[in-house]
């Protein structure tokens, strides 16, 4: 389904921002569920707010139906009303309707319409659609216009009452039940919490005692057969609600919490009030067709989507530019929340990683923008890494600034002061302010001001003194050429020969420049000491510190900060690897030794050993060398990244080896972090050794796995070792299970050697089980393609043809979900002339591709720049 929208959309300002001039006292729905014919019958007791305005109603793709006599269902205290469209150029049911003030009364009234819509033929995934028989929703952020006449804007809060009309046994909507398929939510929200899903389902059924009292009924929705795979998301989902009374005094507030897992389904999940709606990936789990990486993902997003319960739903925000407000708290809620569950430093360097892998990225491309916009075409394409984990960082630094107990009584103060409205960042800033009595103006340019900030470290002995000068620059984005010094707290300690001579100190830089000296004699005259910057990732910034190689890997052993240590041999590996790509062959035995040692140390979590012995990705390699002032070449990224791999393996084997023996499973299998970690380093061993030693291992573990952890990560060595009878082995055993399917069509790209990997891609889109309306399936081909550099950036440029294509194909279907992909063409200009040219092409066929939705026109016109 096409998005009826003008040629060229018009960018939606932070500035225009005006009240709703209307408040919605109560909305009652009344659903006669059809797949092709569905009719919404909506009942708004409105009070007009100011005198004399319009009444303006959202729709889109509605057909307003008529009275026996032909005239259209919109009335007014049950009088037919005039109307107009909103947008003079385009008709009513392609952005909404306008009714005139003259129309309106002076007080209280009650709107009436009646609409049909055809889920049927709603393939974009958003508004009211279906999945395999079921029908459910995704309104957020403007999916409500799509189901019935609303003002479907984030301040417009309301009371709901639902009453779905279908033979189907199951009728879920938000709020407390009322009796077969009525449901009432006694909480005012905007629009694009509703949620309202039919369909023949079973439930996972649970209850927990609130803490002060209150019972809660707990169901996880799913299709019969997938009742046995929702045991851990249920008990994530109790583990959450403890701990957001325990760490932030919030209880829930309904009778019942309804989780629903459906397969086709845009994103990860989305926390519509007391009925969570999940892409069942992030729900469904066993031994045997979950990974551990897929268990932590499902406790982190059902963790998620429950916290937004108080950030996001009781308190909401009040435009979409404030989108932030609730993400970026929440997705810092749901990080803190893993880390008590599992190994803090683990989890944050997890976090790290994926911050500097998509958000980094996007910050220094022409996706970059603030925390908070200030303007948009299609809020959809701002769901990014930037408002979620930039957003989610600004919080951390906010609360390391204030410390814990000043951010716990400021997020107090926000729920006490803000419940039950919309609101902005200026909102949250001030209720810190007032509890800690500082100033966050200058903080606030965090949501200002685009780009990462450059932070860099100079020390030395001068004169009788030990001397750290800090230094910050922000670089140039869209539309943001001059900056302003950022507050930037650093966490740093100072070290000597393996002792740490001054304790952990925080500095908050937070001018152009900034100097920190101690006497030397107060240090005990260090002969070589080394700050240890940025302890924890303190803040999102690229750190330059001049460390010596030798410093670094004294570091990887001695630091005392986790996230620090890690980060010294990360620096270690891309230093080693930049010489490599440079033309230098042979591997530091230093290094090799030093990473022989983390890896024998039994008193380190298995798991982190296994972080230490990642090498930095083909991405990140891409960016160093620009960093460097070099152009990246994908395809010598890929061989000397491997070629450092193979060195790696070579001369760690014998320890590899040991600990590949020592991680090896014990008793019946757990999803547990414990269990979860030594997996992480047995297998992690395994791929070292199978390049080392050759495939038996690999299939001997493939043969014995009792779990897919261990199944997929013998799979991948197997596919790597180019085994040629694997990839039908697993799919023999497999092909009856979707969630492990999506799996099978992605590993198989990644683990291609990048000459085959299009061609591969290309054959496993005409494999009968490549459902490209389905997202999970279309982004496990399309996402396997994109996550292999040297594949994708083939010199040919048929990868960059493939996923044209293929964006192209998409956009008429699902805008949201060829949108999102199309970030895999944001760093062109890294890249040298040849395949910026090729890539410029295959922008511009999009570009000039006709009837392209507003969500791929505006991405590929900033990409374009
Ligand atoms: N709030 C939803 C995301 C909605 C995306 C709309 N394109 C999920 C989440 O962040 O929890
Ligand atoms: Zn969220």
């Amino acid at each position: 389904m096409k998005d009826a929208t003008p040629a060229a959309p018009q960018p939606v300002r932070l500035a225009d921002y005006t009240p709703y001039p209307f408040r919605i006292d109560d909305v009652a729905l009344t659903f006669h569920l059809h797949p092709t014919a569905t009719k919404v019958v909506s009942v708004l007791t409105i009070t007009p707010l100011e005198a004399d305005q319009p009444l303006d109603l959202m729709g889109e793709g509605l057909t307003l139906l008529t009275d026996a006599d032909g005239t259209p269902h919109l009335k007014i205290d049950g009088a037919p009303v005039a109307f107009a469209p909103l947008d003079p150029a385009l008709p009513p049911f392609a952005q909404g309707i306008r009714i005139d003030a003259i129309d309106i009364p002076d007080g209280p009234f009650r709107l009436t319409s009646e609409v049909e819509i055809n889920p049927e033929a709603n393939t974009a995934l958003e508004g009211l659609y279906m999945s395999k028989g079921m029908y459910c929703t995704q309104c957020e952020a403007e999916g409500f216009r799509k189901i019935t006449y609303y003002p479907d804007r984030p301040d417009v809060m309301a009371p709901f009452t639902v009453t779905i009309d279908s033979d189907l046994p199951v009728l879920l909507s938000n709020g407390n039940p009322q009796g077969h398929g009525s449901w009432h939510d006694p909480h005012p929200k905007p629009a694009y919490l509703f949620a309202l899903v039919a369909g023949d389902l079973v439930a996972h059924s649970d209850h927990f005692t609130t803490a002060s009292g209150k019972p809660v009924e707990l169901n996880i929705w799913v299709r019969p057969g997938d009742e046995d795979k929702c045991a851990y998301a249920m008990d994530a989902l109790k583990r959450s609600m403890c701990w957001d009374e325990t760490e932030y005094g919030r209880e829930y507030d309904l009778d019942v919490f309804n989780i629903v897992a459906v397969d086709d389904f845009n994103m990860g999940a989305m926390e519509n009030k007391g009925l969570n709606i999940f892409n069942s990936k992030y729900v469904l789990a066993s031994p045997e067709t979950a990974t551990d990486r897929d268990y932590a993902f499902i406790e982190a997003i059902v963790a998620h989507e429950y916290f937004h319960n108080w950030t996001g739903n009781r308190i909401t925000c009040r435009d979409w530019f404030q989108l932030c407000l609730k993400e970026g708290l929440t997705v810092f809620r749901d990080q803190q929340f893993s880390g008590n569950m599992r190994s803090e430093p683990v989890e944050r360097i997890s976090n790290v990683l994926q911050l500097r892998a998509r958000q980094f990225r996007e910050d220094a491309g022409p996706l970059a923008h603030n925390v908070r916009p200030e303007s948009y075409v299609e809020i959809n394409n701002f769901y990014t890494a930037t408002v979620y984990e930039k957003g989610a960082e600004v919080i951390r630094m906010l609360r390391i600034l204030l410390g814990a107990d000043t951010y716990r009584a400021g997020v107090d103060l926000y729920f006490d002061r803000h419940d039950g409205q919309a609101c902005t960042i200026e909102d949250w800033l001030a209720c810190f302010e007032e509890v800690s009595v500082r100033d966050l103006s200058q903080f606030k340019r965090w949501y200002t001001q685009a780009g990462t900030p450059l932070v860099t470290a100079r020390w030395g002995v001068e004169g009788d003194d030990f001397v750290l000068r800090l230094s910050q620059t922000v670089p140039e984005t869209p539309g943001q050429p001059l900056k302003e010094p950022m507050v930037i707290p650093i966490l740093f300690a100072i070290y000597d020969s393996g002792k740490e001579i001054v304790p952990e100190t925080l500095a908050v830089l937070d001018a152009p420049e900034m100097v920190l000296s101690w006497p030397m004699a107060d240090l005990g005259h260090p002969a070589d000491a080394t700050p240890s910057l940025l302890r924890g990732f303190s803040a999102p910034v690229i750190l330059d510190a001049p460390i010596s190689f030798g410093q670094l890997l004294a570091l990887m052993s001695d630091d005392a900060d986790p996230f620090n240590r890690w980060e010294a041999g990360r620096s270690a590996m891309r230093e080693e690897l930049m010489r490599m790509i440079g033309g230098e062959s042979a591997v530091s035995p230093e290094l090799l030794s030093t990473l022989e040692t983390v890896l024998r140390d039994t008193s380190v979590d298995p798991a982190f050993r296994a972080l230490m012995l990642a090498l930095p990705s083909e991405d990140d390699l891409a960016q160093a060398c620009v960093d460097a002032g070099l152009v990246p070449d994908p395809g010598v990224i890929h061989t000397k990244r491997r070629a450092m791999q193979t060195a790696m393996a070579g001369a760690l084997a014998p320890e590899l080896t040991c600990q590949y023996d020592a991680m090896a499973p014990a008793g019946a299998y757990s999803p547990d972090a414990t269990q979860a970690a030594q997996r992480s380093l047995c297998n992690t061993c395994l791929v070292y050794l199978t390049l080392a030693e050759g495939a038996d291992r690999a299939r001997a573990h493939y043969d014995n796995a009792t779990n897919m952890t261990d199944q997929m990560a013998a799979f991948a060595a197997l596919l790597d070792a180019g085994d040629p009878d694997i990839a039908a082995t697993f799919e023999r055993q497999w092909s009856g299970d979707r969630l492990v399917m999506d799996k099978w069509f992605m590993v198989q790209i990644t683990q291609a050697a990048p000459d085959a990997a299009v061609g591969l891609a290309e054959a496993l889109t005409q494999h009968n089980l490549f459902d490209w309306k389905n997202p999970n399936r279309f982004r496990s081909v399309l996402g396997g393609l994109i996550a292999s550099p040297a594949a994708f950036h083939d010199p040919s440029g048929a990868g960059y043809r493939f996923v044209a294509d293929w964006l192209i194909k998409m956009d008429s279907l699902n805008p949201q979900t060829a949108a999102r992909m199309s970030t895999a063409f944001e760093t062109w200009r890294r890249y040298d002339a040849d395949r910026q040219a090729l890539i410029q092409t295959e922008l511009a066929r999009i570009a000039d591709h006709g009837d392209l939705s507003r969500d791929l026109g505006e991405m590929v016109a900033r990409m374009r720049g």
